[in-house]
């Protein structure tokens, strides 16, 4: 028997995406902006239909069937993301509302144990998800914030890093892949490092999870967050791993109904993990789609899906590194998914507007990174990030619109 699993035919899998075949200004829509959002197999949006048209109902309460069936899909998804990340338990995933809950979950909860003077350290080239909470907490408790810098490839100076690990820090919150560069950072190795003080560690997998697989074991991060809608699942869910006595450590953030186990006006006794931090009724048809599109990146593989991608990356990278006065912004030895570029005279917004007319869709902008593009002295940048149904005739696309708009300014 075979053990290489075939590399699935790019045809069936830009099929499993109905919206491919729309067209946007009478041109063949080419999506090329899969950082901000992926698009949606139609397993995932059936599988939702199914739950609000077939088996709507709340979950962990009612006696009733529909109410019994919808806890055991509701629960079986979270069996899903446990598998789909290897953690150990099904109590180590917690259901939120994206990445950005799952880090404000974290700071909140954890934040509480902060004291003036403690240290948190993120990197220069965080989302501001993972920048604007711990502010807000250092403002809150007199903690401070220590930032990793970058180089001009946009790789981390981990000399840097080494040097601000002290016994002064309290927490360690880093991006795996930069969705402003595309930057894939050493986490493991840092991880490691910061476990030498017992320093306990966050990774941003938001722009990773959909683009390689991930072993929470193997990291042994202490917490982790993601959003369902970058890896084909719907929006307004995501989740947050933590490990169990990690998890075990944060007081409930949010009180409400399911996170109990007993409530009086004297005392109110918590309930167990993972319910303990889900308080009130929870996205469950956004859960139960997470589940279902775990199930299709499961059954397109990773190596279909890394070997699709990393020629993209290097076809892509060389289109536009070809075109006269554009300029990569983020040339990181290891890169993921992302090509950020400045072009000499166009603003990327008239890029943005411009590359819409010929059915092209990328992001413009600072990308919710904006200490990065600070680094680059830059006000914006334009950014195509791809996914498994992109082809190298979308770069060429958008190569060519991106040469007619050079000749128009020039
Ligand atoms: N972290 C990273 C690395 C991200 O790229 C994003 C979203 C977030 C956190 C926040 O995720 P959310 O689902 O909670 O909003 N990034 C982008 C982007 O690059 N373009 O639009 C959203």
């Amino acid at each position: 028997m075979p053990t290489e699993k075939m590399i699935m035919d790019q045809q069936i899998i830009r099929a499993d995406f109905p919206i491919l075949m729309k067209e946007i200004h009478d041109k063949p829509l080419v999506y090329l902006d899969n950082a901000a959002t992926t698009l949606k197999p139609a397993c995932v949006a059936d599988r939702i239909a199914q739950h609000y048209l077939l088996e709507a109902s709340n979950i962990h309460r009612g006696v009733h069937s529909l109410s019994e069936e919808a806890t055991k899909d509701y629960e079986g998804a979270r069996e899903k993301v446990r598998a789909f990340i290897n953690a150990e338990e099904t109590a180590e995933v917690i259901f939120t509302s994206g990445t950005t809950e799952s880090i404000n979950l974290v700071v909140n909860s954890y934040g509480q144990f902060f004291r003036e003077g403690d240290e948190i350290i993120i990197s220069e080239m965080e989302h501001h998800s993972n920048i604007v909470p711990w502010q807000m907490i250092c403002e809150q408790t007199g903690a401070v914030l220590k930032v990793i810098p970058m180089n001009d490839q946009g790789e981390l100076v981990y000399e840097e890093f080494e040097k601000l690990l002290t016994e002064k820090t309290k927490f360690f919150s880093i991006v795996y892949v930069s969705n402003a560069l595309g930057t894939i950072n050493p986490i493991k190795k840092m991880i490691d490092a910061a476990h030498q003080l017992d320093v306990p560690v966050l990774v941003d997998v938001a722009q990773a999870i959909a683009h390689t697989p991930i072993d929470v074991k193997d990291l042994d991060c202490e917490f982790m967050a993601f959003s369902g809608h970058k890896m084909f699942g719907p929006t307004g869910v995501g989740v947050l791993y933590g490990k169990k006595e990690s998890l075990e450590r944060l007081p409930p953030w949010k009180g409400g109904g399911d996170m109990i186990l007993s409530v009086t006006f004297e005392k109110t006794i918590y309930n167990q993990l993972p319910a303990r931090l889900e308080a009130g009724t929870p996205n469950i048809g956004g859960v139960i789609g997470l589940g279902e599109a775990i199930d299709y990146i499961n059954k397109v593989g990773w190596q279909t899906i890394e070997k699709i991608e990393d020629e993209l990356l290097v076809y892509g990278t060389e289109k536009l590194s070809a075109i006269d006065g554009l300029r990569i912004i983020g040339t990181a030895e290891k890169k993921a998914g992302v090509i950020s570029f400045y072009m000499d005279d166009v603003h990327p917004h008239d890029i943005g507007t411009l590359v819409d007319q010929d059915g092209i869709a990328i992001r413009t902008g600072h990308h919710c990174a904006q200490p990065v593009m600070k680094y680059f002295s830059i006000p914006a940048t334009a950014r195509a990030s791809f996914s498994i149904y992109n082809t190298k005739e979308d770069f060429d696309r958008l190569a060519e619109t991106l040469n007619k708009i050079k000749e128009m300014f020039s």
